[in-house]
């Protein structure tokens, strides 16, 4: 059974100054107040969207202050590339094939081992607000208001202990009202607190704040150079359903927004019953006031081909980057309150996302792919002065590696059966360990499923990846990131190849051992 290290619970001796000299000169130790976490992910936002990581396409000040103000890890990834498994990754500090939130779609057992239940223990306030998207409600909140399921963009309805909640307003602002409330209003302050916000934004079908809508519709935004990839050499790329081209995968009605009378699609009705029915009459205007022309100018061009798919990309391009900036604003409002409540000096916020996604690499949008662009996820850490580091962390790090972390902050006993690592000798010193993991492990099931990305697992090392697809196919992929960072060269079984195959084969093997995924008894490697 678990057991809180009783002597460091709210201790966090300072490191290289933990002893001060007192006026007759003996040395005395010395402790700092316990620490705080706020903990802000996002649904779907990728470091293509956020300039820290990226300036080609849009700036995000007060997320790049988080990372101004601590560290940036320019190689964090998830294990599972989405939304329920990765959210089970967070909370249990396992793979999928241990927390058995193996997709969207099956179970979470909520009572199981989780973070926030160790923290509590620990003795910290817990509390959960915004997108859940586990099954049943959470457990070992003391506070807890979540979306049910994906949730509404406005007006969103909430799900609390005490009942259905229904609020007026956009979903970023009400989830960052909820959140500084329970800050300053709910928490018990006598104690240290994890607060979790979960953002809706920027899932799909990624509807702005009203007084965003204008926002980026002067820019183009270039297209990737593998925007027409023909995804030869790649047989499950071949086969998705997430292509932006694609009338049947991006929906111009549902995504873009594009609704005429008569002009019935696929997803049409999804939106004009779902999200659009939601706005209110004044949000309502201020919607078609400022799509009603682009929807009469895109029917007028009859646009096909090249150029409609070009449209179609930047139509998605500004909806998204129009979700962020509410999301960057907001996180802008949560670190004020924190520095003006003198909260920053002992509070780590740790900004994330539940994975990466594509702004159009390979003509897509979504995830799911162990390629670069959704396997990886932002990663950034505002952290308090007691942590030495600063600037860029380059080790490899994954979302199984969150819970020990946090555990570690609060200084609570890290339980041996979680698989992650903390990520705390990675940001109390200025240099990184030397024994840093070198290979991390991915593992995707959700097929069949939308998006029809097959099943698939793999390693990845500081330069190579590969990957097995596998369920009712059988390919392998191997890529060298050094001389194809986006992917579109399938190396394996490629002569002069053979040796490095062999390598991430072994180191393959070695992970699937280590962290016990039973799929090494169907595919076993010799
Ligand atoms: C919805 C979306 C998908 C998306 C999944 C999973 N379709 O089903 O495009 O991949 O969520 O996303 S939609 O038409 O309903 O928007 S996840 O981030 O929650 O895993
Ligand atoms: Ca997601």
């Amino acid at each position: 059974m678990y057991r809180a290290k009783i002597h460091s619970k709210f201790l966090f001796p300072l490191a290289g100054a933990a002893l001060i000299s007192s006026c007759s000169g003996s040395k005395k130790a010395t402790t700092e107040e316990p620490l705080n976490i706020v903990y802000i992910m996002t649904d779907d936002h990728t470091r293509q969207m956020m300039s820290c990581y990226d300036h080609r396409y849009i700036e995000t000040p007060n997320l790049d202050r988080i990372a101004d103000n601590g560290v940036i890890f320019r190689n964090a990834y998830v294990a599972n590339s989405l939304s329920g498994p990765s959210r089970a990754c967070l909370l249990t500090g396992k793979h999928s094939h241990k927390n058995g939130k193996l997709d969207n779609f099956t179970t979470f057992d909520g009572s199981q081992q989780t973070v926030q239940q160790l923290l509590q223990e620990g003795g910290y306030q817990t509390a959960m607000i915004g997108k859940w998207h586990l099954d049943g409600e959470p457990t070992h909140f003391d506070h807890w208001e979540v979306l049910p399921g994906q949730g509404s963009y406005y007006n969103p309805d909430f799900i609390t202990a005490e009942g259905k909640i229904h609020y007026k307003g956009y979903v970023t602002s009400v989830i960052t009202d909820l959140g500084l409330d329970w800050l300053e209003n709910g928490r018990d302050r006598e104690k240290p607190f994890v607060l979790f916000l979960h953002h809706k934004v920027a899932h799909r079908n990624w509807m702005a704040d009203t007084p965003h809508l204008p926002l980026y519709e002067e820019k183009t935004f270039a297209l990737p150079e593998n925007f027409y990839d023909d995804y030869e050499g790649r047989i499950a790329a071949q086969q998705q359903e997430m292509s932006i081209a694609s009338d049947h995968d991006m929906d111009v009605v549902n995504d873009l927004k594009m609704v005429r009378d008569g002009v019935q699609t696929r997803l049409s009705n999804a939106y004009i019953h779902g999200e659009y029915a939601r706005l209110d009459s004044a949000q309502k205007a201020a919607w078609d006031a400022h799509y009603q022309p682009i929807i009469d100018s895109f029917y007028q061009a009859k646009l096909t081909g090249r150029e409609l798919a070009e449209w179609k990309y930047q139509r998605y391009m500004r909806d998204y980057a129009k979700t962020i900036r509410s999301l960057d604003e907001n996180v802008g409002r949560v670190l004020d309150y924190l520095d003006e409540k003198g909260l920053s000096k002992n509070t780590v916020v740790i900004y994330t996302s539940d994975q990466g996604f594509y702004m159009g690499e390979h003509g897509w949008f979504d995830k799911r792919f162990m390629y670069e662009e959704s396997f990886s996820t932002p990663l950034v850490m505002q952290l308090p002065e007691r942590f030495k580091k600063r600037g860029d962390i380059k080790g490899l790090v994954q979302n199984i590696d969150f819970a020990p972390t946090m555990l570690d902050i609060a200084g609570l006993e890290i339980p041996s059966d979680m698989q992650g690592i903390s990520l705390l000798p990675l940001i109390k010193k200025q240099k990184e360990p030397k024994n840093w993991r070198k290979s991390l492990y991915y593992h995707f099931y959700e097929y069949p499923g939308e998006h029809a990305v097959k099943r698939h697992y793999g390693v990845k090392t500081d330069r190579y990846k590969l990957i097995h697809f596998y369920d009712d196919i059988d390919v392998w992929e191997l890529y060298d990131l050094e001389t194809d960072p986006t992917e579109m060269h399938n190396l394996y079984g490629k002569e002069g190849y053979e040796k490095i195959t062999g390598k991430l084969m072994q180191e393959l093997k070695r992970l699937q051992e280590q962290y016990d995924d039973p799929i090494r008894e169907r595919f076993p490697i010799k």
